[in-house]
């Protein structure tokens, strides 16, 4: 039935949502602000700025756009410091293996990230071939759940909405494919969401329901 499947990066192909979360978690310390898991939640598949701007909501502080650009870089230095220690073996063994049974399945695959490392992210995890499209946050104007991201995808693929499954952990991404007009696998949080078309308890459910 489908033709191409449009995956997200963090959270589904890898775990750098532990990362993003240590990151903010120092940033919002450092400027006094509660911060927790719960809240967290809400920054999946959210862009950087967005995600500052959610963080900022428990301050009662003005910040200036200076300040606040200060703040995303600064967590994006630290984020990037922790990607640093990154390498194939990060990436796990089902998750390979399932991508291999599914190209070889002949679907297409792509990538559909906010985030403006998901290249980077991707070349240490020896995938940047593996895909054949990947949209991240250098290519989008609007970030999940807007439908941009998953619509370019789509149209990388040379595929139309129906014809591609997206796979997506987060609440924004669902909400983001649905718009494109795509059907979704939910995973982690995402799986337990109402309009998800299939829950995966793992990644490798992928296989029983692309075949
Ligand atoms: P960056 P995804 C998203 O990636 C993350 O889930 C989200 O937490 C992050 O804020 C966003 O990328 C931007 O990331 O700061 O690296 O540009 O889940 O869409 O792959
Ligand atoms: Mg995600």
């Amino acid at each position: 039935k489908y033709k191409g499947i449009i995956f997200d990066l963090d959270g589904v192909i890898c775990h750098t949502d532990k990362y993003h979360y240590m990151a903010w978690k120092n940033i919002a310390d450092g400027l006094g602000i509660y911060f927790d898991e719960e809240i967290n939640n809400r920054l999946r598949g959210v862009s950087r700025m967005e995600s500052l701007e959610i963080i900022l909501e428990r301050s009662d502080k003005k910040y200036s756009d200076k300040e606040k650009e200060e703040f995303a870089n600064k967590k994006n230095e630290l984020y990037k410091e922790l990607l640093n220690e990154m390498s194939e073996k990060d990436l796990d063994k089902k998750v390979k293996d399932t991508l291999d049974i599914l190209k070889q399945r002949g679907y297409k695959t792509a990538i559909a990230s906010s985030s403006k490392n998901a290249k980077l992210i991707l070349s240490k995890l020896n995938l940047i071939d593996f895909f054949d499209i990947i949209i991240d946050g250098n290519d989008i104007k609007y970030s999940k759940p807007d439908k941009e991201v998953f619509e370019k995808a789509g149209i990388g693929l040379k595929l139309l909405p129906n014809e591609c499954l997206v796979v997506e952990d987060a609440a924004s991404g669902v909400e983001g494919a649905i718009r494109a007009g795509m059907q979704v696998a939910g995973i982690g949080d995402a799986k337990k969401l109402g309009d998800v078309s299939y829950s995966l308890e793992s990644f490798e459910d992928l296989q029983k329901y692309c075949i």
